[in-house]
């Protein structure tokens, strides 16, 4: 019962201590620049875009050289052991895949240069020329790292292509750019092999598992590939190495395959410069960032957000650790009971997250708490009100003795299922919801900086600084950016709007990109020089800037619909109100210019939705079964309609009917990007035939 005096004296004490200690601190500032007339804001640190924070240093390669030089002795990339692999067997039959995993083994910044080296060598020796170009297609790990380097140092340009890409766009990919090398893991040579008779000019593979899968031999006997493994790389490079081939700043590092949300994938042309601005720029936003942080690496290595990561850690000293999403915490899907997820072994400081994961975290702490019920329940919702009416962006409140209390009392437990170390979270490629990120903010005690960028833009545009705890917003502009809105008229967002002024998002300075591979017109389309020089890109995207100086993302252009009586539907923020329902995991918004109600593909939250038949008292035999309930359906649908209220949402705007939906949707099934973002018109192509039937009945 302390808790409830501490609870209700604290406040008090608090209230009087921090009145009127909001800060109105600017963090974008007005700047002149040239092009299309707009309303443009610059980071208030800096007046003119950031190329590279190291004197000296213009390209990836040097900068990776030159902290290798200083860290020698120092661990740069940790993977953890694999100790077993095991199967379990469920209740019902199904089989999963569990893994036990040991501890993080070290390769010193030492030892990774010279696996750089004698990898950049080996290329060299295989007869890989260093005009042509390398594609990696495989998992996040420490090899893709290496490989990275190790072109870096030759000057070769290398095609990084998401791991969950179609077979389509893989074959698009690889054909446009002309590959002759490809690295990959054995999961992904069986998919090239596949498709080998159509890759008319890749020559060799590189394969970073030891297995080298059985269909993959015949194709290197019918003479069409050498496949050869990435230590027997290192090997023949060790024994005959070559002189290092360095890039210059404006040559192209990284052609990066984006799977598109329409049509095939292309392929942003990223020079040495563009990602060393970006790299640049994150640097100055984490605070004090250097030798004592650990960084967990999960995400994707074809999203430009971890390779600007792991350049980052790379360049400053700090340790960078292995991980996955299916392994991230000990409970995670793939960890064998009882033994620990990558978190709890390397008890990392530093994370980079996309929101999806960070909303899985959220769901699983709020699963865990309300399943314990009782004090521990009570306890944590008190704290949790607490820490939200004092964070309310105030440094005392933020800071002070509270925080501690609260953090010993009821957090402490929640930050040990992230290692209990984290002190920043870096979140990026798709908006993090303001319910989401106040949780983690509040949980972990760690502040999320999120980031908005585009792949476009080498990831750069706007982040929020650590000490800005509003929600919602993406920050001021990066260090290497400017951002520009411009008027919108036929979706009614003009620079002249009031109390804040709103349009098309655009983004300028030395971290934007070429532009497409071989794609000209779309370029030209998108991509725009001023009279002054200055390269910006068209995002597509709307927002408003506020009197800080940060940015807000209100929409996107190709995501509004007009529907037939003519009111506009933003299908973005409207899903983004209704996932707030317990029972979606998943959701996209359909409208119709023909109709004049939205309907919605809910995909249900199997937890949720189960544990309210459970309820209930509703008997049915598999998920599946369940989700076609008439009485589910109705249940979750009551669910939307009480969120859309909430966040008064028009009559409009909220699904007049709903298909529920039992098979969750991951990047496997195309559905999904790799950041887990929704894939419309795949969605629409997979269920056209359920959504006419909405529209229909
Ligand atoms: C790097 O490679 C590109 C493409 O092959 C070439 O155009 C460029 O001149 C090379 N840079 C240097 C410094 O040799
Ligand atoms: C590969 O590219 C060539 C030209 O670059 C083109 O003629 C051919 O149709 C492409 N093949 C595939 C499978 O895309
Ligand atoms: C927090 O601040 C916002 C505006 O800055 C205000 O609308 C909101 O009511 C505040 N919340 C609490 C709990 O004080
Ligand atoms: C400030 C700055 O470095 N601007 C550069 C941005 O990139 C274009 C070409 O991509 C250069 O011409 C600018 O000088």
């Amino acid at each position: 019962m302390s808790a409830y005096i501490i609870g209700a004296l604290v406040p008090l004490v608090f209230t009087l201590l921090l009145r009127n200690s909001k800060n109105a601190k600017k963090r974008g500032l007005p700047v002149d620049v040239g092009g299309e007339p707009g309303y443009a804001i610059r980071n208030h640190r800096f007046s003119s875009p950031v190329s590279s924070s190291w004197e000296d240093i213009s390209t990836l390669a040097e900068l990776f050289e030159q902290s290798c030089k200083q860290h020698r002795e120092k661990c740069l990339l940790g993977t953890r052991k694999l100790i077993s692999r095991e199967n379990e067997v469920t209740e019902d039959g199904r089989s999963f895949e569990k893994l036990h995993l040991g501890e993080y083994e070290w390769l010193t910044y030492g030892k990774a240069f010279e696996a750089v080296c004698n990898f950049a060598s080996g290329l060299a020796q295989l007869g890989h020329k260093k005009e042509e170009r390398v594609a990696i297609f495989a998992d996040t790990r420490e090899e893709w790292f290496l490989a990275l380097q190790g072109c870096f140092r030759r000057n070769v340009t290398v095609v990084t292509i998401y791991a969950s890409l179609g077979e389509e766009a893989l074959c698009h990919s690889l054909n446009e750019t002309e590959v002759t090398t490809v690295i990959c893991g054995s999961k992904e040579l069986k998919k090239l092999v596949d498709i080998s008779g159509q890759l008319d000019t890749v020559k060799r593979v590189i394969c970073l598992d030891v297995d080298i899968p059985s269909n993959a031999l015949s194709v290197e006997q019918s003479g069409h590939w050498k496949i050869i493994s990435f230590a027997d790389v290192q090997n023949l490079g060790q024994e005959n190495p070559v002189d290092a081939d360095y890039p210059v700043s404006a040559d192209i590092a990284v052609i990066m395959y984006t799977s598109g949300s329409t049509g095939l994938p292309k392929g942003v042309m990223m020079t040495h410069a563009n990602v060393l601005a970006t790299v640049s720029a994150v640097m100055t936003i984490v605070p004090n960032l250097g030798s004592k942080d650990v960084y967990l690496a999960f995400l994707p290595l074809a999203h430009i957000l971890e390779i600007a990561a792991e350049n980052l850690i790379a360049a400053v000293g700090s340790a960078i650790g292995y991980g996955t999403p299916l392994t991230l915490t000990d409970t995670s899907n793939k960890i064998k009971k009882g033994t620990k997820g990558d978190a709890s072994v390397l008890r990392p400081t530093v994370m980079a997250a996309v929101p999806a994961i960070l909303d899985r975290v959220r769901d699983g702490v709020r699963k865990k708490v309300d399943a314990k019920g009782g004090l521990s329940k009570t306890l944590f919702d008190l704290a949790y009100s607490r820490r939200i009416s004092t964070i309310n962006g105030s440094w005392f409140g933020a800071w002070g003795l509270e925080k501690l209390l609260w953090n010993f009392i009821v957090f402490r437990k929640v930050r040990a299922i992230l290692g209990g170390h984290i002190r920043f979270v870096l979140s990026g490629g798709a908006p993090l919801s303001g319910d989401t990120q106040r949780f983690i903010n509040i949980c972990l005690g760690a502040p999320i900086g999120q980031g908005y960028g585009l792949t476009e833009t080498c990831a750069g545009g706007t982040f929020s600084e650590f000490d800005d705890t509003s929600v919602g917003r993406v920050g001021a502009p990066l260090p290497c950016s400017y951002i520009k809105l411009i008027n919108w008229p036929e979706g009614g967002y003009l620079t002249s709007d009031s109390p804040m002024p709103r349009g098309e998002i655009i983004i300028g300075g030395p971290n934007v990109t070429l532009g497409y591979f071989k794609n000209e017109e779309k370029t030209k389309e998108v991509y725009k020089v001023d009279e002054r020089g200055m390269r910006w890109f068209y995002t597509g995207d709307i927002g408003q800037f506020h009197g800080d100086g940060c940015l807000e993302i209100i929409d996107r252009k190709k995501d509004i619909v007009k529907l037939q009586h003519g009111e506009y539907v933003s299908l973005g923020k409207v899903e983004a109100a209704l996932s707030v329902s317990p029972y979606v995991d998943n959701i996209m918004l359909h409208a119709d210019p023909f109709h004049s109600y939205c309907v919605a593909l809910v995909v249900a939250a199997q937890h949720a939705v189960e544990d309210w038949a459970a309820n209930q008292g509703i008997v049915y035999a598999d998920f599946a079964e369940l989700c076609d309930k008439e009485e589910t359906v109705k249940e979750v649908h009551a669910s939307l309609v009480k969120v859309a209220k909430n966040a008064r949402l028009e009559k409009f705007e909220i699904p007049a009917k709903i298909i529920l939906l039992s098979n969750p949707w991951t990047p496997e099934t195309g559905l999904v990007t790799a950041a887990l973002k929704i894939k419309r018109e795949a969605i629409r192509k997979a269920f056209a035939d359920e959504l006419a039937k909405l529209y229909k009945s």
